[in-house]
């Protein structure tokens, strides 16, 4: 196959798309990477605590398993290495451009390829262009009146200021979802006083995470059906136990004890623990796991604040009622833009498309990687694609495979494009789903845009999605 693709992004999807692509044989691609390092997430995140909250052998791709992981759940410079590592043995450093931010993406109609554009210029032709830019890459910083007076220092969880010494100062942090529940443990202990603004509370479980033993560690290292049984048993209890509580399955109220349990166990004041119960069904947002965060938040320099923040001050956050609580620092947690996908890369389809006006109601895909009117366009961990129960490392490998799939079809029969009517039937059968999941309770989360429609994802097992991308059908695609 005689393709030029264009790869968008180098973190876990992008470098799968071009370790596979490697192992078929095809060398002309070229990955755009607008940071001046691979990485994607596990580049940007580098707060103190940055780690993940699936076990190391699931995310981890399946066909690079030998890593010497060194704990049960990953740490952010320990996966960092492992994509550095698995970029280093595939041969896709050499076909990375770093510093090279796509700011658009344009199909030519005429003949029938992408013109992908970064500072430098114009890139192409490409045959297939390949989205791996994810779906928290953008802070989100929040619209608080004042902020731009705040004489301090600030700074959001995701571009760490590490010059900044936080010893002995009054830090504020903004936001209490999985950032600020692995960061909060490591930060309180340093400054003198923290206060943590929570809007919402998060339900949060056990996390059983660990340092391996030598033994153990070398017998994963060495022994490929340790570490597939491992796999296969981290996965199997993630599919049976967690995920039937996203769908008012039986664990619901087993996983709500077990949260309310740890709650009631790390938390002894009955005025704190009230202001940490949630008040929507676990699951509507992000469960954390994290053993550190609830007892860090009972240390005496600690405050949780509750009430609402009406501004920002020169020197510090008024809340509701006019209390003034002066910092030095402020560190927004406050997540990420994560409901327009792809954004702000202007994509150009058929007839002067723009993917932004197709979106207007709404990110949509079939199948989470297939736009009508975008030929060739592919999406990698795109609209209705994330997980609130498993890695996201299975779903990137079957959408990987599936356009593997695809470019034998596109080459031997030109562009392909999804069909209008396999777009509107895949609509169909997710609202169907999402309508039996817990993400449609009174909550707001990430995973919703501003209308409220679920845009990122996915509703089933991770399993079922794997199953329903195995081979493309050709009948969901017009050619040519
Ligand atoms: O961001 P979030 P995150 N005023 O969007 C609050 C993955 N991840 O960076 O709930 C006051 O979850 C907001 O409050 P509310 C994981 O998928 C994984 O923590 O909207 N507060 C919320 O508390 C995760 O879900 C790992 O009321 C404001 C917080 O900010 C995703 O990344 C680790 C506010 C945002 O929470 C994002 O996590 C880290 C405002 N104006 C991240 N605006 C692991 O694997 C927002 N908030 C462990």
């Amino acid at each position: 196959m005689a393709l030029n693709v264009a790869i968008i992004g180098a973190g876990f999807g992008g470098l799968c798309m071009a370790i596979q692509l490697r192992k078929a044989g095809v060398t002309t691609y070229t990955i755009f990477e607008k940071a001046d390092r691979l990485g994607g997430t596990w580049r940007d995140n580098t707060y103190p605590g940055a780690a993940c909250d699936v076990p190391s052998h699931l995310y981890s791709y399946s066909f690079e398993q030998d890593h010497d992981w060194s704990r049960r759940y990953p740490r952010q410079p320990e996966i960092l290495a492992y994509l550095d590592r698995c970029a280093g043995k595939y041969g896709v450093h050499r076909r990375l451009r770093l510093g090279a931010e796509v700011t658009a993406a344009v199909f030519d109609e005429a003949g029938g390829r992408w013109r992908v554009t970064t500072a430098d210029g114009e890139h192409g032709p490409f045959d297939v262009v390949v989205s791996g830019v994810g779906q928290l890459n953008r802070p989100r910083l929040p619209d608080i009146p004042g902020l731009r007076e705040f004489a301090g220092t600030s700074f959001h969880s995701a571009r760490w200021d590490h010059g900044h010494d936080l010893a002995g100062r009054r830090v504020a942090v903004i936001g209490n979802g999985s950032s600020a529940a692995q960061f909060i443990p490591r930060v309180a202990p340093v400054v003198a006083h923290l206060d943590v603004y929570q809007r919402t509370p998060s339900w949060v479980i056990p996390k059983p995470d660990g340092a391996y033993g030598p033994g153990l560690r070398a017998a994963f290292r060495h022994l490929p059906p340790l570490r597939s049984a491992n796999r296969r048993r981290v996965n199997r209890f993630i599919e049976s136990v967690v995920y039937p509580a996203l769908v008012d399955g039986w664990s619901r109220p087993l996983m709500t004890r077990r949260a309310t349990e740890h709650l009631n166990r790390q938390v002894p004041d009955p005025a704190l623990r009230a202001r940490l119960t949630p008040a929507y069904p676990i699951g509507c947002k992000r469960i954390v796991l994290d053993d550190d965060y609830y007892p860090a938040l009972t240390r005496p320099n600690v405050e949780v604040v509750t009430d609402p923040i009406t501004r920002v001050t020169r020197n510090g956050i008024e809340t509701a009622g006019g209390t003034l609580r002066e910092v030095d620092t402020i560190i927004f947690a406050t997540g990420f833009l994560t409901t327009d996908f792809l954004a702000p890369i202007e994509v150009v389809g058929r007839g002067g498309r723009r993917l932004g006006e197709a979106w207007k109601d709404g990110a949509e895909a079939y199948l989470g990687m297939a736009v009508p009117g975008f030929p060739n366009l592919f999406l990698l961990y795109g609209p209705n694609t994330n997980l609130g129960h498993n890695s996201i490392i299975l779903m990137i490998e079957a959408q990987v495979r599936y356009i593997m799939g695809c470019l034998p079809l596109l080459s031997a029969h030109g562009p392909m494009e999804v069909r209008p009517a396999a777009m509107d039937a895949w609509r169909r059968a997710l609202e169907r789903a999402l309508a039996r999941t817990v993400w449609q309770a009174d909550c707001d989360s990430w995973y919703k845009n501003a209308a409220g429609r679920v845009v990122n994802n996915w509703p089933g097992p991770a399993s079922a999605y794997r199953r329903i991308t195995r081979a493309p059908r050709p009948g969901s695609f017009t050619f040519g």
